[in-house]
């Protein structure tokens, strides 16, 4: 039986001929061609339309083309005895680790400020900081929170990084609760956003958890805009409680024209580009879970509804 592939920026075609490789004889129905809803056994979709999903009958599984899958819980009628399952990508994670470690890096070696003094011709060098005395944070770690971890272990960082559940990754020290975050936060001059976008983390990153980091530091979400209350961030940074942020995510996407973010010399605004799903990397796994839930086997990475991700 088929599958449905909806999402409005991604080019069907390769994912197809990905697809194809793994799993010859699956069709592939992509909207709003999608025939007859009776047909389709599989979605693979990002921020698929409300009711799109309940008007499929006999769906067998969602999964999800992103890691978060916020944007398929969002709509209130999915079928909720349907398993969703969301994207673990090795592409993915390469490209948010890369993303994470060039931000950490920029900040660490103080790129902004030689950046402003190249504007006024000043040949002056910085202090230079030691790794092993920079202390960063990150907000989740999961598939992309520790592998970005990991990355940034390799150069020494002083890190430390807040999850639900107790984790061990090597060069980390590993908080929960929370007390653990405002652990994490109280000591990160430079705080990386990992974490899914869930009741219990939307506006998570407010003027009080935000204030709670040390006078001048940096922020990278890289995670969802909604984790972010936009006006106590922008507080903060017209304060000089936060030197600068690299924001990937907003709430509104495309970031409005109007947006204070696109003007404020300290902020880095990216069109949600930190990482992407690529069909080459991402299609083995999604075949992978089409193969397990045939042959009856339990797929991987199946959501906790109740938890959001
Ligand atoms: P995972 O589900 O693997 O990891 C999520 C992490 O967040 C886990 O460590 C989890 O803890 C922790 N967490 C969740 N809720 C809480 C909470 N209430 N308190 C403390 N910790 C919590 O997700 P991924 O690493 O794969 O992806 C993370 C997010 O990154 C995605 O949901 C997505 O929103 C975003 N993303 C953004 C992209 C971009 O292009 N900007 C690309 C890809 C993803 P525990 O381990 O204990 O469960
Ligand atoms: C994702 C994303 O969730 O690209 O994978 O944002």
């Amino acid at each position: 039986m088929p599958l449905l592939f909806y999402s409005e920026p991604d080019d069907p075609v390769p994912w197809i001929e990905a697809l194809g490789e793994h799993l010859p004889d699956l069709e592939v129905r992509v909207w709003p061609e999608i025939g007859n809803p009776d047909d389709i056994e599989f979605a693979l979709v990002w921020q698929p339309p409300r009711g799109l999903l309940a008007a499929l009958p006999h769906l067998q599984a969602i999964l999800s083309l992103g890691a978060g899958v916020e944007h398929i819980l969002a709509d209130p009628d999915i079928p909720r005895n349907v398993p969703l399952v969301r994207l673990v990508d090795p592409g993915l994670t390469t490209g948010m680790t890369e993303f994470v470690v060039m931000r950490v890096l920029h900040y660490h070696r103080r790129m902004p400020e030689y950046e402003a003094q190249r504007r006024d011709r000043v040949w002056q060098l910085l202090p230079q900081t030691h790794p092993s005395d920079r202390r960063v944070g990150i907000l989740g770690l999961g598939e992309l929170g520790s592998a970005a971890s990991r990355a940034l272990a390799s150069f020494g960082f002083d890190l430390a990084g807040w999850s639900r559940s107790a984790k061990s990754i090597d060069g980390i020290a590993t908080l929960q609760g929370e007390d653990g975050l405002f652990a994490v936060l109280e000591r990160s001059e430079i705080l990386v956003c990992l974490l899914p976008l869930t009741r219990e983390t939307e506006g998570i990153l407010d003027a009080t958890t935000l204030g709670a980091l040390p006078q001048g530091a940096h922020l990278i979400n890289v995670a969802r805009g909604a984790h972010v209350v936009d006006n106590d961030l922008l507080s903060l940074l017209d304060a000089g409680h936060i030197s600068g942020a690299t924001l990937d995510v907003f709430r509104n996407e495309p970031l409005p024209d109007d947006h204070p973010y696109w003007t404020y010399p300290q902020v880095m605004v990216m069109p949600h580009a930190s990482a992407w799903t690529l069909p080459k990397t991402a299609a083995s796994t999604v075949a992978d879970n089409i193969r397990r839930h045939r042959s009856g086997k339990p797929m991987t990475h199946v959501v906790n509804p109740e938890q959001g991700y």
